[in-house]
C-alpha cells in the first residue's frame, strides 16, 4: 500500500530528480532553469562526498537520457561560476526509475579534501535540458551508502553501460513513458512457468511416480 502510494507520487512529477545526496531541491516546471533548476541558493547542509568512487543516484520518469556531471569549486558558486564548472563524467541511462550514475573524483580538477563544491547534472532526455544541483564538501575519508547503488553505470569497474547485443542503438522513441512492467512481465512468466512445474513435480510424486 505504501509503495504504491509512492509510484502515485512518482509519476506526478515528469522529468527527473537528483536523490542521493540530496538535491537542493525539485520543481518540474523551474528544472529546465540553468543553473540548478530554479534553486539559486546554496544548502547549508553539505552532503560529505568523497574524493574516490563516488557515485549519484537519480530518478528519471524517462526511459533514456545523456548526462553531463559538472563539478563547481566554490562555498556559494553565482551563476557565472557555474560556466567555470569541471566535466566530473558523462552517461547515459537506458531505463526509468532509480539509476546510480558513477562520480569518480580522482582527476576532476580542484577537487581535494575539505573543498566546498556543488555538483550539477545536466541531464536531456529530448525536453529540454533538465537541471539539478547537490551542495557537497569533498573528503578522503567519507563514504557512500552502498546500498543505494545496486548497479553501478559508468566508472572504471563498469565501462560505460552498453549492453549486450543490437539493443545498445539510440532508438528514438526517448518519449517519457511513465516506468510500466517492461521488464517484470518476462521474469512473473518465469516464476508462473517454475510454479507449475513444482507444481506437475508434486502431483507426481504424490501420485507415486518418483
Ligand atoms: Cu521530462
Amino acid at each position: 500500500m505504501v509503495l504504491s502510494a509512492l509510484a502515485l507520487t512518482w509519476t506526478v512529477s515528469a522529468h527527473y530528480q537528483l536523490t542521493y545526496p540530496a538535491s537542493r531541491g525539485f520543481i518540474d516546471t523551474s528544472e529546465p532553469t540553468a543553473p540548478c533548476g530554479g534553486f539559486n541558493n546554496v544548502n547549508t547542509t553539505r552532503f560529505s562526498f568523497p574524493l574516490h568512487n563516488g557515485f549519484v543516484v537519480i530518478n528519471s520518469e524517462h526511459v533514456q537520457a545523456s548526462i553531463q556531471m559538472y563539478l563547481v569549486i566554490g562555498n556559494n558558486p553565482s551563476t557565472q561560476a557555474f560556466n567555470q564548472n569541471t566535466t566530473i563524467d558523462n552517461l547515459s541511462i537506458k531505463q526509468p526509475g532509480l539509476n546510480c550514475l558513477s562520480a569518480n573524483l580522482a582527476n576532476v580538477t580542484g577537487a581535494a579534501d575539505g573543498v566546498n563544491a556543488t555538483i550539477q547534472l545536466l541531464f536531456n532526455a529530448g525536453d529540454g535540458i533538465l537541471y539539478q544541483c547537490a551542495d557537497v564538501t569533498l573528503s578522503s575519508s567519507a563514504s557512500l551508502n552502498q546500498s543505494e547503488c545496486p548497479q553501478l553505470i559508468g566508472g572504471s569497474s563498469n565501462s560505460s553501460s552498453s549492453p549486450s547485443g543490437s539493443a545498445s542503438a539510440s532508438s528514438g522513441s526517448a518519449s517519457a513513458s511513465p516506468s510500466g512492467s517492461s521488464g517484470s512481465s518476462g521474469a512473473s512468466t518465469n516464476s508462473v512457468a517454475m510454479g507449475t512445474i513444482v507444481l506437475l513435480a508434486s502431483v507426481a510424486f504424490a501420485l507415486g511416480m518418483f
